[in-house]
C-alpha cells in the first residue's frame, strides 16, 4: 500500500454522524447491506483499490439505485461539507476510485438497469453501473456490440468507463468514448440533475456539456445513465499471432496493417517477452505460442462481416509480410476456443504482473519512432533491480510500461529511481503522462508534464465553477 502520509485531510470537511448516517437511510429506503454498508470487513474491498496499491479508511458505502436519490445525497453532502468519492467497479489503476481518507463511498453498482435499445440507430441507454461485459452480452443478442473492450470487463461498469474515457482493445476501430457516447446524465455536486442525455448524433446547440463528464474521473459530477451509439457486432473475426526480433518490424507491420486490411482491422497489440513469462507463470492454462521463444510478440485482430472475403485479406496481408522477413514466427486463430487463447496472453498481463509482487505502472502516449526506447532505458538504469516490461495498445500510441520488483512493499526509495524521471522523458517526447487510465490520486501532482500552466488554470475555474466548495 502506498503511504498518504505526506497529503493532509482537509479539517473543513466534516466528520461522518449518526444523524448524517440516519438521513441516508431515509435516502435509500432503509440501511441494509443491499443499500448501505457501515461493516468493517464488507468496506475493506470498498477502501482498497484492484491493485492493493492506494487504501482509505471510509466507514460508509452508499448504494443508490436511482438518480434522485444520487441527487439527494449529493445535495445533503455539499450541505454538510461531507466528502464524498463515486466508485464503480473499482478497477481503476490510477487510485481514483477509493477514498484517500474517510470519505463516504458513492457506489454505482445498485444502478445497472439497461433501460432501452434502438435497432436502427444502436443507442442503448443504460444506468452508469452496468457492467460492461453484461451490456456486451445483452447487445450480442440484438447482433451488436459496445464499441470498447477492456481487460477489466468484468468488472468495471459503463459509467465507470465513460469518467475515466477509458480505451482498450477497439479503440483503433471504433475511436474514444467521447466518439461513442452521445448522451450523459449526470448529478452535479449540489445536487442539480444535469440532463444531457441525448441520443442524437447531431446536435449542435451550444457547449456540449457532455463531453466535461467523459474523462474527469468524478471531478465534476456522478454519471447516472448514458447513451452510447453501438455498430454492429462482426460475425467473421480471424485472431494472428505473430512474433517478431525488434520494434522496428512491429513498426513496419502496423503500417502494413492499417493499408491493407483498412476497415476491418479491429485490434494491434503488442507485448514484449517478459510479459509472455509472467502470463506463463501466473496462469496455469496460457500456453507457450511458438516452438521458440521470440523478442516481441504482436496480435491483430481483424473483424468483419465477409468470411471468405475477410480470410483473403488478412492472408493476403501475412504473406506480404512474412515475404519481406518482418516476422519470425505467425500463427493464425479463426475459431473462438483458439481466439481466446490468443486474447488471453494478452488480457491477463495486468494480472499476472500483480500477482508477482509490488508493480511500478505507467500508462504513455509516445510517438511511434521512439515509442519503446523508454523500456529499455528503464532496464539501462534500474539493472537486476527490476524486470521491466513493455506492452500495449501500440496502434494507438498507447505504450504500458511496467516495472515489477518481486517485493509486495511499495518503496518510496525504489520510487525515486523511476520518478519524475518517466514524466520528464514522457514530456520531452510531447507525449502523455496517462493515455487511458486516467489521473486518479497516482498522478495529481503530474498533470503539468502534459498539460499547460493555461489549460490547467482552466480545468480549476471549470471545477471550481461546478463544485465551489472543493477546497
Ligand atoms: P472505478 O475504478 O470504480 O473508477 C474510476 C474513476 O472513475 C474514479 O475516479 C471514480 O471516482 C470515477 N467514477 C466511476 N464511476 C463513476 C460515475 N458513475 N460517475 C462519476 N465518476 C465515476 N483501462 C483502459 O483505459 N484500457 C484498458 O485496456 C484497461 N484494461 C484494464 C485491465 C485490467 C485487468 C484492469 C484491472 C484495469 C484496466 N483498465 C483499463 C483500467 C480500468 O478498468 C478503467 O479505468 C475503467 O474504465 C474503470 O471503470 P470502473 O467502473 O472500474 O471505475
Ligand atoms: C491493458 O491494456 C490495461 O491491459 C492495463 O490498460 C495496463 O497493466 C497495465 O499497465
Ligand atoms: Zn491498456
Amino acid at each position: 500500500v502506498v503511504s498518504m502520509s505526506n497529503i493532509k485531510r482537509n479539517d473543513e470537511f466534516s466528520t461522518l454522524t449518526n444523524q448524517d448516517i440516519k438521513h441516508f437511510k431515509d435516502i435509500l429506503g432503509g440501511d441494509d447491506s443491499s443499500r448501505m454498508i457501515t461493516d468493517k470487513d464488507e468496506l475493506e474491498g470498498f477502501n482498497q483499490d484492484w491493485m492493493k496499491k492506494y487504501k482509505g479508511n471510509s466507514s460508509l458505502v452508499l448504494k443508490p439505485k436511482t438518480t434522485d436519490q444520487v441527487s439527494k445525497i449529493l445535495s445533503y453532502c455539499n450541505q454538510k461539507k461531507l466528502a464524498i468519492v463515486p466508485q464503480g467497479g473499482n478497477t481503476g489503476l490510477v487510485g481514483g476510485s477509493v477514498p484517500l481518507f474517510d470519505e463516504i463511498i458513492l457506489s454505482l453498482t445498485n444502478m445497472n438497469q439497461i433501460e432501452s435499445f434502438d435497432d436502427v440507430t444502436g443507442v442503448v441507454t443504460c444506468q452508469s453501473g452496468c457492467v460492461l461485459e453484461t451490456l456486451e452480452s445483452y447487445l450480442n443478442a440484438k447482433g451488436f456490440t459496445v464499441p470498447l473492450d477492456l481487460g477489466a470487463k468484468g468488472s468495471c461498469h459503463i459509467g465507470g468507463n465513460a469518467a475515466t474515457n477509458a480505451g482498450g482493445i477497439r479503440l483503433l476501430r471504433y475511436g474514444s468514448m467521447h466518439s461513442n457516447v452521445l448522451g450523459i446524465e449526470a448529478v452535479l455536486a449540489d445536487g442539480t440533475i444535469m440532463d444531457c442525455n441525448s441520443t442524437l448524433r447531431k446536435d449542435n446547440t451550444g457547449y456540449d456539456l457532455k463531453h466535461l463528464f467523459i474523462g474527469s474521473e468524478g471531478t465534476l459530477g456522478v454519471i447516472t445513465k448514458i447513451s452510447i451509439i453501438t455498430p454492429p457486432k462482426p460475425t467473421s473475426v480471424n485472431v494472428a499471432l505473430l512474433a517478431c526480433n525488434d520494434f522496428n518490424q512491429i513498426k513496419q507491420i502496423l503500417i502494413k496493417a492499417k493499408k491493407q486490411l483498412g476497415d476491418i482491422l479491429s485490434a494491434f497489440e503488442f507485448m514484449d517477452r517478459p510479459c509472455i513469462d509472467y502470463v506463463l507463470d501466473h496462469q496455469s492454462t496460457a500456453k507457450e505460442p511458438f516452438d521458440k521463444k521470440s523478442p516481441f510478440y504482436v496480435l491483430i485482430e481483424t473483424s468483419g462481416f465477409h468470411e471468405q472475403h475477410d480470410a483473403e485479406k488478412l492472408n493476403a496481408f501475412l504473406e506480404n509480410i512474412m515475404s519481406e522477413d518482418l516476422v519470425l514466427d505467425g500463427s493464425l486463430a479463426t475459431d473462438t476456443k483458439n481466439i481466446s487463447q490468443f486474447w488471453k496472453l494478452r488480457e491477463t498481463i495486468t494480472e499476472s504482473l500483480g500477482k508477482a509482487g509490488a508493480v511500478y505502472k505507467y500508462d504513455l502516449s509516445l510517438p511511434i519512432d521512439t515509442f519503446y526506447s523508454i523500456v529499455e532505458v528503464m532496464r539501462e538504469k534500474l539493472k537486476d533491480k527490476a524486470v521491466v516490461t513493455g506492452f500495449g495498445h501500440v496502434g494507438d500510441g498507447n505504450l504500458h510500461l511496467n516495472i515489477s520488483t518481486p517485493k509486495q512493499k511499495y518503496s518510496k526509495e525504489f520510487l525515486s529511481n523511476i520518478e519524475p524521471f518517466v514524466y520528464e522523458y514522457t514530456s520531452q517526447q510531447k507525449g502523455s503522462i496517462s493515455a487511458e487510465h486516467g489521473i486518479g490520486y497516482m498522478k495529481t501532482g503530474q498533470l503539468h508534464f502534459s498539460k499547460s500552466p493555461a489549460s490547467i488554470q482552466l480545468m480549476k475555474l471549470i471545477k471550481n465553477s461546478m463544485d465551489p466548495n472543493v477546497l
